[in-house]
């Protein structure tokens, strides 16, 4: 059972666990829109069983649970976009923080058994206190989605700790993809830069902070990790993480490098702007509208412990999720041009 099915790594753990055979039940939100266009392009949407689900609604979770009593349950599903989280620290603490306990209650109290994935994030580092970050740095979240994130990581090693259940926590480091949702930095970069490279925008990529420094993995590497916790004989935490930082100037850098622009970057703070060297044109430029009340200026996580008790590796590299990120957006955007192309054909236009 997979809460979170329509999101980036709902799609990618669902069809990494088809491909074991396993039997999934998605579990997503009614009323969002393009709900399941992922699903699609994975090709699995016909493969998993969907049930609509709200997290904030603790019979819906019981009679789930108490139906299928399944025996491994991915929780993915999370207001997971940070920003936002100031705008609804409400909705997001409810969401992000009590949703997981609502979780483990029906878990406790109808299937025992059920082993319990929990989606611990390295935002619960925030004002990072250790460099690498690894299981036990201490927390410092700089978010009302960090704030939440931290509560339901807690208490799941509570019912681990209390109750026997089968709990883990993967705190995980930023891990994209070309499923990735373009209120992200990655995907709305490469998305931009996309646009620009087929003539689609002529105006420049806004961006905010470009001095913040994450650690970038892919995330099918790590949806196999997320399986490969609930495999082992005891429940724990592990960190999954590439042990790479880079700034978020360097992923525009990159992905631009990937799409034949070459940067030359000129000005300081919210002057700084990036500048084709081929043909002079402004592809970057700062906006502050983009900056948030507090940063997470820098992570980088130390993914020993998984790599020695679970044979976990990341296998995409940080140069390689920039370019496949990039060349999937321009491919989808060639392919929107062929069919416009085609109909205007047709039409005789
Ligand atoms: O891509 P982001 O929005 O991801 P963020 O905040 O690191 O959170 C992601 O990773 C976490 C794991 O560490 C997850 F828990 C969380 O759910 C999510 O998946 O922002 C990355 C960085 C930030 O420092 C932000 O300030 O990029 C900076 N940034 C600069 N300009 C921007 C922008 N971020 C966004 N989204 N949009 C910008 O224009």
């Amino acid at each position: 059972m997979i809460t979170g099915i329509t999101g980036q790594d709902g799609g990618y753990l669902a069809k990494f666990l088809l491909d074991k055979g396993y039997r999934v039940i998605g579990l997503y939100r009614r009323g969002a829109t393009d709900t399941f266009s992922k699903l699609k392009e994975h090709g699995i949407l016909d493969k998993i069983e969907l049930e609509d689900f709200e997290l904030l609604e603790f019979s819906n979770i019981c009679r789930l649970i108490k139906k299928y009593k399944p025996d491994e349950f991915y929780n993915l599903a999370a207001q997971s976009f940070v920003a936002a989280s100031w705008q609804e620290p409400i909705y997001t603490a409810q969401a992000d923080g009590m949703g997981v306990l609502y979780i483990l209650e029906a878990i406790r109290e109808f299937s025992p058994k059920t082993k319990f994935y929990q989606a611990s994030t390295s935002e619960m580092f925030g004002k990072v206190q250790e460099i690498p970050q690894k299981e036990t740095t201490p927390f410092y979240p700089r978010s009302p989605y960090g704030c939440a994130k931290l509560f339901a990581h807690w208490i799941s090693v509570n019912y681990r700790e209390s109750f026997g259940i089968f709990a883990c926590c993967g705190i995980l480091f930023n891990h994209e993809s070309p499923m990735r949702g373009k209120e992200f930095v990655t995907r709305k970069i490469t998305d931009h830069l996309a646009k620009l490279k087929l003539n689609l925008v002529q105006k420049p990529l806004e961006l905010g902070n470009l001095n913040a420094k994450r650690d970038w993995g892919h995330a099918l590497d790590y949806v196999e990790g997320m399986w490969l916790m609930l495999q082992q004989e005891k429940p724990d935490t592990y960190v999954l993480s590439t042990g790479e930082t880079h700034p978020i100037r360097d992923f525009v850098q990159e992905a631009a490098r990937a799409c034949g622009f070459d940067i030359i970057w000129q000005g300081d703070g919210i002057d700084e702007i990036g500048i084709d060297r081929n043909t002079n044109k402004t592809i970057v430029k700062v906006n502050p509208k983009f900056f948030r009340p507090a940063e997470v200026e820098l992570l980088v996580g130390d993914p020993s412990k998984a790599q020695e008790i679970l044979g976990w590796k990341r296998k995409i590299s940080y140069k390689e999720l920039c370019r496949l990120m990039v060349e999937e957006d321009i491919k989808r955007y060639e392919s929107k041009l062929s069919d416009y192309m085609g109909v205007m054909v047709e039409a005789g236009k």
